[in-house]
């Protein structure tokens, strides 16, 4: 086998295992059963990632006979609302698993017979690599639903590791142009796209993104506390995964919305950033004008680098990832948190929908805010210094923060 090919099979295989683990953990019970209307069954995922594959790959690429043309409908998610899916004839747990599993060798069936060299290459190898963004993705919306779900843990994992440098404050971005997007990353998907050149004044950005112990300040101001804190005499518990415990107050807020990440910033005198100010913030290195892939360089994340990938069941303190830093000094951007920044999901300038209309130019405009930088449930392959999520602004189901930005006077400058 070539090597892409074989690093396409591996990253196959891979992800089909935390899915496995993600549908595993909990009995068929709570698999089909909805624990909260903003979520599917984890029967729907499971399945949909199949129905997902068995387009892409089998049918499209491949040019295969269907596995099953009946029931495209059910997992096609414009059909039905997520509130809507349980009511559906859906797979029950074994049919899914059988489904996907058919699926699954004959993708890599396609793999082994398909001409990933020649011009069509990237198209083809793309089409893998989407399926698994794809699969990836869903697996970060099962584990928001573990999170929802009610009754005893199932999911572990260690801890995540602890500060070893004190990071606080702001830094300054000087002001200038820096180029945003990417043309020549592999994977990215069509909203990364095309690089293009913006110039972004100078600004001021938090140095790590705002811990419970600063959001907590907010919230006895009267802030709405986070989904999930329980209120308790000593201070805030939070229930994660089914255990519930005391915040740890160096870590990052998750499971807030953007309208209370906004309305936090002005509390604190300050704003969000920009989406170009965080990319800015998170891949320009001064030193060259260049644009870095991840903060800390070219080289694909590494456990030292970010929380990434499930490997911890929470975000990690500030100051445990100082090898994942900028340039400039601003830690944990990617990974801990999805952070919101305030601007809406839109095209880049010279953006082309591929591999159709469906995947993002549908949700382009104001309904949708953009998170950047992944969470400790978004895996390295479907995290880049580049890549865009979306949600509306009143969401708080997902591993969302935040870090807060202000504009660089004229005096500071001087
Ligand atoms: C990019 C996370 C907003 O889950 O709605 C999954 C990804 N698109 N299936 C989503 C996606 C189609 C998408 N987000
Ligand atoms: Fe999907």
């Amino acid at each position: 086998m070539s090597d892409l090919r074989e690093r396409v099979a591996r990253e196959l295989e891979r992800t089909r295992r935390r899915s496995a683990v993600l549908t595993e953990a909990v009995d068929d019970d709570d698999l089909v059963k909805q624990h909260s209307p903003l979520m599917s069954p984890l029967v729907w995922d499971l399945a949909h990632i199949g129905n997902q594959e068995e387009l892409w790959l089998v049918r499209d690429v491949g040019g295969r006979e269907p596995v099953r043309s009946d029931i495209d409908h059910l997992y096609d998610a414009f059909r039905h609302a997520r509130s809507d899916r349980p009511a559906l004839p859906l797979l029950g747990p074994k049919e899914a698993r059988a489904y996907v599993a058919t699926v699954r060798d004959k993708a890599l069936d396609v793999l082994l017979g398909v001409h990933l060299e020649g011009r069509r290459l990237t198209e083809r190898a793309f089409a893998f690599g989407m399926i698994v963004q794809h699969e990836q993705q869903h697996d970060e919306t099962m584990l928001a639903t573990h999170q929802l779900r009610a009754g005893a843990p199932v999911l572990s994992a260690p801890p995540p590791p602890a500060s070893t440098v004190d990071v606080r404050g702001e830094v300054l971005v000087p002001g200038g142009p820096f180029t945003m997007g990417t043309s020549t990353e592999a994977w990215a998907l069509d909203n990364e796209r095309p690089a293009h050149v913006v110039d972004v004044p100078a600004f001021f950005i938090d140095a790590a993104p705002v811990t419970n112990a600063q959001y907590a300040e907010y919230v006895a101001a009267g802030g709405t506390p986070p989904l999930h804190w329980v209120p308790d005499p000593g201070g805030w518990l939070a229930t994660e995964f089914g255990r519930t415990a005391p915040i740890v107050p160096g870590a990052p807020v998750v499971h807030v919305s953007f309208q209370e990440a906004k309305a936090y910033a002005a509390w604190a005198g300050r704003r969000l950033p920009s989406e170009a100010e965080w990319e800015k913030a998170a891949r320009w290195d001064p030193a060259t004008g260049r644009s870095r892939r991840y903060p800390w360089g070219d080289e694909d994340p590494g456990p030292e680098h970010a929380n990434l990938g499930q490997r911890h069941l929470a975000p990690a303190p500030v100051g445990a990832y100082p090898a994942g830093a900028s340039p400039l000094g601003v830690h944990q951007l990617i990974g801990d948190v999805w952070e919101w920044v305030d601007s809406d999901f839109a095209g880049y300038p010279g953006f082309t929908a591929f591999p159709y209309r469906e995947y993002s130019e549908v949700f382009f405009g104001p309904d949708y805010k953009v998170l950047r930088g992944g969470s400790f449930g978004t895996d390295a392959a479907a995290c880049r210094g580049t890549f865009r999520n979306w949600d509306y602004p009143i969401r708080r189901q997902i591993f969302s923060g935040f870090r807060t930005a202000r504009d660089a006077s004229p005096a500071e400058l001087a």
